[in-house]
């Protein structure tokens, strides 16, 4: 009797498993107040539902990356970087910071043109994944100085999965001009 109750109850109890992982984003604007775009975007990033930003870079004024196919004349980027604790999968997370840059007014009218906010997410945890819809770590990260050199002021001690230790990836990247501007919330435009 005092078996079968001790079974009974043990039925009942719940493993309720919350994976945690951690994601590094990347916060690009160079259009419409683009500091004011990425403070407001890094909140919005601590609202996600099942996430919370635990640590960023400060802000980063970078020089237009030239796409291959030629050069669009843009105004210079303001960049950052996040570190997040999610318990949402990555698409789940990029849904996400899609629905952020929609109410960023984000317009798609040309691949690496201008824009009011642009969310990657750099790196999920150990994923190495490349299809259609999501990349990971992102494409190009490794030779990006407005992401690699954010990184290393969040932590010095990563390895991008695939793609090496970011110490070593660094080492290979010139700075072409950027600049660290301090903290996202105490600059003023
Ligand atoms: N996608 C695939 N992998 C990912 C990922 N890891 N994170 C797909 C986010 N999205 C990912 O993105 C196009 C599609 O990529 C998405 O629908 C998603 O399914 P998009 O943001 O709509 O278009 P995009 O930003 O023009 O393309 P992309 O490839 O994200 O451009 P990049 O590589 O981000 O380059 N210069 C400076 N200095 N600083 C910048 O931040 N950014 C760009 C954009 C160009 N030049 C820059 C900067
Ligand atoms: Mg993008």
């Amino acid at each position: 009797m005092a078996r079968g109750r001790a079974e009974a109850s043990r039925k009942e109890i719940k493993v309720v498993t919350t994976k945690k992982s951690t994601a590094y984003i990347g916060l690009g604007s160079n259009l419409e107040h683009p500091p004011r775009q990425i403070r407001n975007a890094m909140l919005a990033l601590d609202n996600i539902p099942q996430t919370r930003v635990v640590a960023d870079s400060g802000l980063f004024l970078s020089k237009p990356m030239v796409p291959p196919t030629g050069s669009i004349t843009q105004p210079d980027y303001y960049n950052a970087v996040a570190k997040i604790e999610t318990q949402l999968g990555p698409y789940e997370l990029l849904d996400q910071l899609q629905q952020i840059e929609d109410a960023q007014h984000r317009m798609r009218l040309q691949h690496w043109g201008p824009r009011t906010i642009d969310l990657d997410i750099l790196m999920f945890d150990d994923v190495q994944m490349n299809n259609e819809r999501l990349t990971l770590p992102h494409a190009g990260v490794q030779q990006r100085e407005f992401v690699l050199y954010p990184l290393h002021n969040i932590d010095d001690s990563l390895e991008i999965p695939g793609r090496g230790m970011l110490n070593d990836l660094i080492e290979n990247c010139p700075q072409n001009g950027l600049q660290y501007l301090g903290t996202i919330e105490g600059y003023e435009e």
